[in-house]
């Protein structure tokens, strides 16, 4: 089955993105079940949705889930809702700001995933793996994202399942902010590769 699976660049002065970091460590995982494609968007709201509907368009993936560092997530944050609105609270990594501005002109005010969020909360708590189902990804770069990933999806038929999930920060983040919520590497890596074993079967 064929997966795009994408991360970002680190941004707001960060020195990593966990989502880069996952992305990275699974793209060299090989499984008899995927063909499993990586990529690494900009954090730029003008770049990303192109960069994501590029490669759609390259990979024509059956899933393609997108994942984002939130510094307010503490375990694997499942988004059910991204909404056509862009309201940035820091610039992004091109030094835009956009406030009370569409994703897109024409569209709905919000879309939702097309992932099975209930089920796959309830499996992954069943198999001990922290997680919870999040009614806003925001309004920057990720929920941008997000956004265009369900209008691609609702307008070309594919990716037959989409999504959006929120990460939390890794260790060496967690150092220079005290108080921040964090996962090791490792166990976010095989948190997200049990995502994926759970939407492939099905
Ligand atoms: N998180 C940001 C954008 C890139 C990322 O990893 C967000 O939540 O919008």
């Amino acid at each position: 089955m064929r997966i795009l699976l994408t991360g970002f660049e680190p941004f707001g002065g960060d020195k990593h993105n966990p989502a880069q970091r996952i992305c990275e460590a699974l793209s060299e995982s090989k499984s008899e079940h995927w063909d499993l494609r990586t990529c690494i968007l900009p954090v730029s709201f003008t770049k990303a949705p192109i960069a994501l509907w590029q490669a759609v368009e390259e990979v024509k993936p059956e899933i393609a889930i997108c994942l984002g560092y939130s510094a307010k997530a503490d375990c694997f944050v499942i988004e059910r809702i991204a909404l056509n609105i862009e309201d940035a609270r820091i610039a992004d990594n091109d030094h835009y700001r956009p406030q009370d501005t569409l994703v897109e002109p024409e569209g709905a005010l919000a879309l939702e995933t097309t992932l099975p969020i209930r089920a796959l909360d309830t499996h992954l708590r069943e198999r001990g793996i922290p997680a919870r189902i999040s009614y806003t990804a925001g309004t920057f770069v990720c929920n941008t994202v997000f956004y265009t990933l369900l209008l691609e999806a609702q307008t070309k038929g594919y990716p037959r399942l989409a999504g959006f999930i929120h990460v939390p920060a890794l260790p060496e983040m967690a150092l220079e902010k005290r108080e921040q919520p964090f996962l090791p590497l490792e166990y976010m890596v095989s948190g997200i590769r049990e995502i994926l074993e759970f939407l492939i079967r099905g």
